[in-house]
């Protein structure tokens, strides 16, 4: 029999298989030994080389990255929605700028999505992010401009919707596009399977793109997988930016030091007290990483 060589998307990963969507069917894969000894984990994104037959498909190679995030675990996004809700959970303003960075590490600039807004505001958190920079939608504001907004984001894009448990990631994909019909917290009490109701990424195929819900994750997980140096942490806080060659000692920390120009333009009012502040509590945290 003919080896089957071909090459697709892995779709979701669960288990120790991967599910890779060629260009005619869903094929459930193991990967290859190799993978293991060279220390890389298949992530939902990867393109990769599938061969094999009929139950026993393998991971031959995964091709190059352009990114990928270990939390959420996923590969080559185009779209990263950081979803928020106004209440249960309030918004965190230190979980929300640790994944801003991690995104701007990346290159990708994150879309901010507000959802719950008809049980309470969350001026104050949406104020904030727009006047730095970023794209904020408030869903509930106008569901249906919402809609149409993302949807016109996610044409030829792989889009991540991450954000913590019970924020409406699931609910708003429903939205989105009935069709998928995302497990979310509502149902699952109906059908008694407590709370955590999406436990894999995966990807479904939308509007000409890709969407990944994502399962909820804790601040924690962040701390623990995923590291920035002390010194590029300033960079990804994209409105300190135009400061950042004008304080007076070279190696500024932007912490504490005289003569430092985003301390300056803080004190003006030009830069959030709040972003200062989490912008400090992750560069002291990077600093007392211990090197390995
Ligand atoms: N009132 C209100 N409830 C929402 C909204 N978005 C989600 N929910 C509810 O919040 C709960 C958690 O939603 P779910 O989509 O499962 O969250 P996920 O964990 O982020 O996927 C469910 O009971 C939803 O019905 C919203 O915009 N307004
Ligand atoms: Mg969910
Ligand atoms: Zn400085």
């Amino acid at each position: 029999m003919a080896e089957l060589n071909n090459n697709g998307i892995i779709i979701k990963g669960i288990g120790g298989f991967y599910y890779v969507k060629t260009a005619d069917s869903v094929l459930e894969c193991k990967a290859k030994g190799i993978f293991r000894k060279r220390g890389i984990t298949p992530l939902a994104g990867d393109h990769v080389e599938v061969i094999g037959e009929e139950g026993g498909y393998a991971i031959s190679e995964i091709h190059e990255r352009k990114n990928f995030f270990q939390r959420p675990p996923i590969a080559n996004v185009d779209e990263f929605f950081y979803v928020v809700s106004s209440v249960e959970p309030r918004p965190n303003y230190m979980v929300a700028d640790r994944l801003i960075m991690l995104c701007e590490q990346r290159g990708i600039t994150p879309v901010i999505l507000i959802t719950k807004t008809d049980l309470a505001e969350a001026k104050e958190f949406i104020d904030l992010y727009r006047s730095v920079g970023y794209t904020v939608i408030d869903v509930m504001a106008d569901e249906k401009a919402a809609l149409e907004q993302v949807e016109a984001m996610i044409e030829g894009n792989l889009c991540v919707f991450s954000g913590n448990s019970g924020v409406g990631k699931s609910t708003f994909l429903n939205k989105l596009h009935p069709g998928l019909g995302l497990n979310t917290a509502e149902i699952s009490k109906k059908l008694g399977r407590g709370k955590h109701t999406t436990r894999a990424v995966e990807l479904y195929e939308l509007y000409g793109g890709y969407v990944a819900d994502t399962p909820g994750f804790s601040a924690l997980d962040f701390e623990r997988a995923e590291k920035v140096p002390k010194e590029d942490i300033a960079k990804y806080f994209i409105e300190f930016r135009p400061y950042l060659d004008d304080c007076f000692f070279t190696g500024c920390s932007h912490r504490t030091e005289k003569g430092c120009a985003v301390l300056e333009a803080k004190e003006k009012g030009l830069i959030s007290a709040q972003r200062h502040e989490d912008y400090c509590y992750l560069y002291d945290e990077a600093k007392n990483r211990p090197e390995y």
